[in-house]
This record gives structure tokens, sequence and C-alpha cells, in this order.
């Protein structure tokens, strides 16, 4: 026994020690839904990797401080481990620094620490106990391992090196899009993911130091500049009622008043856009980016753009915000809510509501989630729907309700019983599927309208319907060819960028079609308009979608653009209405306009430059 512990360095039974502490906690405390192989030698790989790592800092100090380095580095180590497992019994979430700085959240922790805590978790103090014991005795040896030290930072490198490729298979885009902090450490590890989370944090500081009030000054002469007035026919037109607004999972616009096989898609919908009371805006386009949903979210809200890489709920959610619930909130006293039953920190959610100034956030842990009601993603919408209507009813009035809905997700995953209509039969079972989740999606919206009617809800609210972006993408494009009987091309990839954006007030006796190019940053204008708030002080790259001088011009935020003639994209342009391709001057003078409004929208995020407004 004595030699073989002598053979085996301090270092090392360290890293055994601890991987095995990590190991055990990841499975036995944060629920990370570890359900494959590949799953669990992430994990390993992820541990024992960036343990190797952080262990062999120590390695670098001079020989006499060695141990008290590796033990001192052990015990940091297992602190952020034990603190992370004390937070997330506490929130079900993993810390992130800027949560650190957020008093509110750790007294709320602080008030219950002795619940908390496990009798169990003494049992993490051996490891510690064990070390600190045989320490001594290795102290000697323990010099020999500083000679391998290259040796020890290539394997643990590799190892991680080899996790982030198996990460990156599990999951495309994980490190550039973040998603959601329970994905990060099932597939990159606690460690790792704290450092990432270091990163975003220095990264999104540094940029917000260096920002000035003069920044803000040139954004708000180009706003100010290309400003239209809102339309005052229909200032305060819904003033006080209830606000309903429901985001359609992946839905774009070619699914409506469309069929397949013979049967229509979206045959709520369509009745829908053809009732009293609805506008219907035929050419809407998403402008999300990489933060897909939550990008759908922020545009909506503050009526500016995502950023060009992430997602800005990650990057940015300690800025401050004009966002339509918290101007809803100080100009109209109304309540706002978010209802969506899925994990709350995906996208950064939890957190990034806060500062969108939301009153409360429905979110999985609110929900009943039975195994028959679920289905990919999770609550199928129509038990999600029926399970918000006694929420609703019990808000506070007036109030902003906003509805996330899930089934019509990537990999559009429907069991047989809730098929209305069947799969479709190309070669491609994506798109196949997708016509089948959108037709349950229609339906599921159908019974929350009828419920609605029957609880009182319908009439004293006005409702906004949005499709969040794109659900079939250009992997796509030789199946969606074959459904559209056309070629798809670059022009028709932008054309495929529309989606669904519906407002519909009981009530009001017009049925409109608009048919001009508008976007998702016209949203909150709209609605602000139609609440009787005035914004000439906003700043705001949209507006207000009746005004009767509306320029057509819709920025994508890849940079591509489209105007009431031409379609650019690919830095090719187009003819809106053919799809033919014209000359680039014929574009030439709004290129640089694209870049320039996107460019100020970034700058008011990196900056927090909405700080400095009075
Ligand atoms: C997750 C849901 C889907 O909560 O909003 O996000 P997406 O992948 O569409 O961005
Ligand atoms: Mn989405």
């Amino acid at each position: 026994m004595r030699f073989f512990v002598f053979r085996i360095s301090l270092y090392w039974i360290s890293t055994i020690l601890l991987s095995i502490k990590t190991y055990l906690i990841s499975k036995s405390v944060f629920d990370l839904g570890i359900d494959s192989i590949t799953a669990e030698m992430i994990l390993w790989l992820s541990s024992i990797g960036s343990i190797m790592l952080i262990l062999a800092l120590s390695l670098f100090v001079n020989r006499k401080f060695y141990v008290l380095t590796l033990l001192t580095i052990y015990l940091f180590v297992s602190v952020i481990l034990y603190v992370n497992v004390l937070y997330y019994r506490f929130f079900n979430d993993f810390i992130t620094i800027p949560v650190l700085f957020q008093t509110k959240h750790l007294t709320n922790l602080g008030g219950s620490l002795f619940d908390l805590f496990n009798l169990i978790d003494l049992l993490f103090l051996l490891d510690l106990l064990f070390l600190f014991v045989i320490s001594k005795r290795l102290n000697l040896r323990s010099h020999t391992i500083t000679q391998k030290k290259l040796g020890i930072i290539l394997i643990g490198v590799t190892l991680l090196l080899v996790n982030i490729g198996l990460a990156h298979k599990e999951r495309p885009e994980l490190l550039t899009r973040s998603f959601d902090r329970k994905l990060l450490v099932k597939n990159i590890g606690l460690y790792a993911y704290h450092l990432y989370d270091f990163y975003l944090y220095t990264n999104t500081k540094t940029k917000i130091v260096l920002a000035d009030n003069d920044q803000l000054t040139e954004i708000i002469n180009h706003v100010k500049a290309n400003d239209e007035n809102s339309n005052p026919e229909y200032f305060g037109a819904a003033k006080g009622k209830n606000i309903i607004m429901i985001a359609l999972e992946s839905t774009q616009s070619f699914i409506i008043n469309n069929e397949i096989d013979g049967e229509e898609i979206t045959p709520f919908l369509n009745d829908l856009i053809q009732s009293r009371g609805t506008y219907y805006f035929s050419n809407f386009y998403h402008q999300t980016g990489q933060g897909k949903t939550s990008d759908a979210e922020f545009i909506i809200e503050n009526s500016m753009y995502g950023l060009p890489r992430g997602a800005v709920f990650f990057s940015n959610p300690e800025n401050q915000y004009h966002s339509l619930a918290s101007v809803l909130k100080s100009e109209g006293h109304y309540y706002s809510a978010v209802f969506h039953a899925n994990n709350k920190s995906f996208w950064n959610r939890n957190i990034m509501y806060n500062a969108l100034g939301y009153d409360r956030f429905f979110s999985e842990e609110d929900y009943e989630i039975k195994k028959e009601d679920s289905v990919g993603w999770g609550l199928k919408d129509k038990a999600f729907f029926s399970q918000t209507i006694p929420y609703l009813k019990e808000l506070k009035k007036p109030y902003y309700a906003k509805l996330l809905t899930l089934t019509n997700h990537f990999p559009f995953a429907l069991e047989k019983a809730d098929e209305i209509i069947p799969e479709w039969t190309s070669k491609d079972g994506t798109v196949n599927r997708y016509f089948t989740t959108v037709r349950y999606q229609d339906e599921a919206l159908k019974q929350f309208f009828d419920e609605m009617k029957r609880e009182g809800i319908y009439e004293n609210s006005i409702f906004i319907l949005y499709g969040d972006h794109y659900g079939i993408s250009e992997n796509h494009n030789k199946a969606m060819a074959q459904f559209l009987d056309k070629e798809i091309t670059p022009y028709e990839t932008i054309q495929l960028q529309r989606v669904p954006f519906i407002i519909h007030f009981p009530g009001r006796s017009e049925t409109r079609e608009i048919t001009s190019a508008v976007g998702q940053v016209d949203v909150k204008p709209t609605v602000l308009n139609l609440m009787g708030i005035n914004q000439e002080q906003a700043i705001q790259f949209g507006t207000d979608l009746f005004s009767t001088d509306k320029r057509e011009f819709v920025i994508l935020r890849d940079g591509s653009f489209i105007t009431d003639r031409y379609i650019m994209t690919g830095n090719k342009c187009y003819m809106r209405d053919t799809g033919m391709k014209t000359s680039k001057e014929s574009c030439e003078p709004y290129i640089q306009l694209a870049k320039e409004e996107l460019n100020y929208s970034d700058q008011i995020i990196y900056g927090d430059l909405l700080r400095f407004l009075p």
C-alpha cells in the first residue's frame, strides 16, 4: 500500500479525487439529463480535463509551495462546486457572475442556507481531510512530478479538446449561441462553464466601461432623422385592453392559406385572418440572428436588433432597456407576465426578464408536465394553453401576457394520436413533419381562443400573434422547392424569412391585409401607439405599422434587406416583385444605411448606452 501511495503523486490523487467528486455531484445534484454513453463520456472528460489543468497551476510555483498551492486550489475548486450545489438546490440553475452581484438573489439563498444543507454533504469534506493527512508524507516525492508538467498539460488540453469535439457533435454552436446553462454544464463541465461565463462577463463589461455618452447623441440624431409619424387614427385604439401576445414557434408565412394534399395547414389562422378586427401583415419578416426565439423576443420588446453573434439575452442581461413591458408599466400601469413551459434558464430568460421589466415568469415549474402531455421539447401546446388559462384569469388587470409555444420546434416531433394531418411524403423527414406540427399548433390555438371566449378573457383583450423565426433552414431547399414548386434562389430564401404577424381586436369591424414590407422591430412602436402611449423620446429602430408615411425598408440581421422595390442578399440585388436580378447600383443607396442601422443598435447594446438617458 505504502509503495502504491508513494508512486502516485499528490497531483494525481487530487485529480482523481476531485474528478470523482465532481462527477458524483454532477450526476446526483444537477439534473443534467445524462442519458447516453456519449453524455457520460463528455462528463468524465470535461471534469478530468479541466481539473488536470486547474491543478497544474500548482506545478508552476516554487517547489517549496507546491503542496500548499495544490491544496489551496483543491479547496477553492471544492468551494466553487459546493456553492453551486447550494445554489442549484435553491434556484435549479448554475451561478453566473452577474447574479453574484444581484443581492436580491443571494439574500434569498442566504435566508435558507440551513434548509439547503444536507447531512450527506459532509461527505464532500472527506477528500479534503484525506488529502490533508497524506500531503505531508508525499511532500518529498511531489517534486518529481513538476518535471512532467508539460506532459500533464498536454494530456489535459487533449482531454478538453476531445470533450469539446464530442460536445460540438452533440450540440452544434453551443459556445457561440450559449442556449442554456444546463446544456453548457452538461457538455463542457462546470469548471469550463465558469471560465466561459467569466469570459462573457469581462468581454461585456469592458465594452460597457469604454462606452460614453457621445455615442448615444449620434444615435439619437440618426433615429430622429429616420423617424416616421405614428398613425393618429390608431392612437389609443386598444387603450386599457389586456394584451395577449403569442409567439408561434418556427412558424413561417408560406404555410398560411396553403394546403398539403388537399388539407389546409392552418385553418384556424386562415379564418382569423378573414375575421372582423384582424389586421394581417403578409410581408412581415423575422429579423433574428443566432438568438432565435430570444432574439425575436428582444427585437419585439425593444425595437432594436439582436446581436451579430450570440444571443443578447445571454451577453447583456444587465443593461438598461426601455422595453415594451416596462413602458407599458410606467405609462399604462400594466402588469406583465411571460408563459413558457420550458426550463427557465433557457436563453437566460430567468435573468433577462428582470432587465426587460416583466413582473412574473411562469416557466416549466409552474406547469404540470405529465409524460402523456409532452413531446419533443416538452409540454405540448394544447396542454400549455389550457394550463395557462387559470393563470391568465388571476393576473392583475390590465395585463400584458406573452405566451411562447413549443411544439412546432425542430425536430417537429408529434405522436400519432395528436396528428390531425399526416406527415408529408417527400424524402425530407424534417419538412414532412413540419406541416403536421404546424397543423397541431393551429388546432391548439383554436382551442385556446375557444377557451378564452368561454372564460371571458377574449372580449377585453387584443391579440398579437407572431412567428418567431424560420423553422425550415436552407438545408431543406430541395424538399421546399418540391413543395413550393419553384427553385429556392437566394431571393426566395429571403422571401421564406416572412413569418405571420396578426393583430386581432375583438369588437372592431375592419378586416385588412397589409402588404408592405415590415419587420419585428416595428412591433413595439405599433403596440405603444395602439395603447395611446406617446413615444417621442423613444430610441427605437422600427415604426408604427399603421403609419401612413412608413417607408418600406426591412433589415435582416445578416445585412440583407427588403425595400419597396428591391431585395438585397448575398451582395446581389433583386427586383422585389419578380425576383429577377438587377444591377447592384439599384440597391446601393440602402447598403450603407442598413449597415449603419445595425451598427447603431449593436453600439447601444455593447455600450449599455440607454443608461445615459435621463
Ligand atoms: C426554448 C424555445 C426554443 O425555450 O424558446 O428556442 P429556439 O431554439 O427556437 O430559439
Ligand atoms: Mn423559436
